[in-house]
């Protein structure tokens, strides 16, 4: 078995002060930190999207977290955030970084979002991970990092869905929990084949 902590989105944007702040989100840095030892390999995922990205309310003249049609399905309209270069884009000044042996980054697609790390929004445009991982033997992997209920979530699931042995470490993650998302995000997991530890 190779062990790799998969640490997703833990950026200033989504803690609090940051534009997509959740309730909590930098007090998992510590725990995150102290676990990063535990694992043959450590992987930083990083929400980086250009300016007027299409998962903006902004780029529709819409209310933030209201919904819309893209040609992929339904999407959630987020405030502005995790800015390509931007303050709220980098991780959060705690987060031990040096540890990493990858950062990966999502949602540089203007058209696409990309909540999970190993596909985007469509379900269909790869990342790359998955063959980092296949080419480095790791076949076991463990979720940490914000939110739970999005890309925390997202990325469990096609990871589990690929065949990888996928542990979401509840108290290592914060969520959004926005109109129940935190429920179905859980049921979605578990029904996928996700321990949630
Ligand atoms: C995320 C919403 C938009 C996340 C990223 O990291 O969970 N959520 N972009
Ligand atoms: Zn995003």
């Amino acid at each position: 078995m190779t062990h790799a902590l998969l640490v997703v989105d833990v950026q200033n944007d989504f803690c609090p002060g940051g534009a997509l702040a959740v309730a909590g989100g930098d007090d998992i840095v510590a725990g995150i930190n102290a676990a990063m030892a535990g694992f043959d390999a450590v992987i930083l995922t990083q929400d980086w999207h250009p300016a007027g990205h299409s998962s903006f309310a902004s780029s529709h003249n819409a209310e933030p977290m209201s919904m819309t049609e893209m040609p992929y399905g339904p999407q959630v309209l987020w405030p502005d955030h995790c800015i390509q270069g931007t303050q709220g884009a980098a991780f959060h000044a705690d987060l031990q970084t040096d540890r990493a042996d990858l950062i990966i980054r999502k949602g540089y697609n203007p058209a696409i979002d990309s909540y999970s790390a190993f596909f985007e929004n469509d379900k269909t445009t790869p990342t790359g991970l998955e063959g980092y991982l296949r080419t480095r033997g790791i076949d076991t992997l463990t979720l940490v990092g914000l939110a739970t209920d999005f890309c925390v979530n997202y990325s469990a699931v096609d990871a589990a869905k690929l065949g990888f042995n996928v542990t979401v470490d509840m108290a290592l993650c914060r969520a959004i929990d926005f109109d129940g998302s935190l429920d179905v995000a859980k049921e979605g997991m578990t029904g996928a084949g996700v321990s949630l530890a």
